[in-house]
């Protein structure tokens, strides 16, 4: 654990002028839980601070927090533009800011994704704290998409540059949305969202905040590689999905109650795991607008 000037990473202008927290960082670049804050009270530093380290660190885990769901959806307010929880589904009992995902109503998220990449504008980042928890099981994964560019050979680094990929919210929520209010979803973007078409993204993204690279592709939504065979598209995501979840890429996070954890949403994929048998497992979730992907082309 340091004790420093939040962040301690190389990028001088998000260097935050007076705001001490303790860090401790799971990896160089990825993954860090602070301590020394609490979200309910945080002072503007505090917030201007968060918002820098989870733009260094892509994953940021607070434990020991006393949040409902006003006040998760008030500090989510805080750290930026809410959208509804989901650009159709609906949670049910709950404000429609949050995305409830409850075991007992089929809610899993047991395949590797990033949130709602089917969107033009998919969201920037999402605020997720455990309500129910299994006894145990139930982590939560991220992988760093941007050290899985990075990381990737020059050759292919070359070649995923170019491409661009079809994302689709229809094969998981099409039925549901036919189904709900005849065919009529939540706000996104200011529009009622009423069908979910193919939408393209480039398959390398470049972080708005940063200018830094990442694989913007996802088995959750990604559809197909754009203007290439089947069998050339099947064969180039599959490579980069074993590449994205290699387990050095990988954090790991084991919940508590009390536990809140962001995301950068442009550059990280999640899953997590569904290990718990018929234990019930509820998460809400807030969503962070953000903008349309630009690629390197
Ligand atoms: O249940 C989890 O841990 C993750 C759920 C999820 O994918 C999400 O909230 O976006
Ligand atoms: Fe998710």
């Amino acid at each position: 654990m340091t004790s420093s000037i939040i962040p301690t990473v190389d990028r001088p202008e998000t260097l935050s002028a007076g705001v001490e927290f303790d860090i401790d960082e799971f990896g160089p670049r990825f993954g860090a839980e602070i301590r020394g804050i609490d979200i309910a009270t945080a002072t503007d530093d505090q917030v201007v601070a968060l918002r820098k380290a989870l733009i260094d660190y892509k994953v940021i885990v607070v434990r020991d927090q006393r949040l409902d769901d006003a006040a998760h959806i008030d500090f989510g307010r805080r750290m930026g533009e809410l959208t509804f929880g989901h650009p159709v589904w609906n949670s049910g009992d709950v404000p429609g800011e949050v995305y409830s995902l409850d075991s007992a109503d089929n809610g899993f998220a047991d395949v590797w994704h990033t949130d709602v990449t089917f969107m033009e504008r998919p969201p920037m980042g999402s605020i997720l704290r455990p309500v129910v928890l299994p006894r145990n099981g139930g982590d939560t994964n991220w992988a760093d998409a941007e050290l899985a560019y990075e990381s990737l050979s020059e050759p292919t680094r070359r070649l995923v540059d170019q491409l661009s990929a079809v994302h689709d919210g229809s094969r998981e929520f099409g039925y549901y949305l036919k189904q709900r209010r005849g065919g009529r979803g939540n706000l996104w973007d200011g529009k009622e969202v009423t069908e979910l078409p193919p939408i393209t993204h480039p398959v390398v993204r470049i972080h708005p905040e940063t200018g830094r690279k990442s694989l913007f592709v996802n088995p959750g939504f990604t559809s197909h590689i754009d203007g290439v065979s089947d069998a050339e598209s099947h064969g180039i995501l599959d490579l980069l999905y074993a590449h994205i979840t290699k387990p050095e890429h990988i954090v790991r996070h084991r919940w508590r109650l009390g536990d809140l954890v962001l995301w950068d949403n442009r550059n990280t994929l999640h899953y997590a795991n569904r290990d718990y048998g018929d234990n019930r497992r509820v998460m809400h979730r807030i969503t962070l607008r953000g903008d349309k992907p630009i690629g390197p082309g």
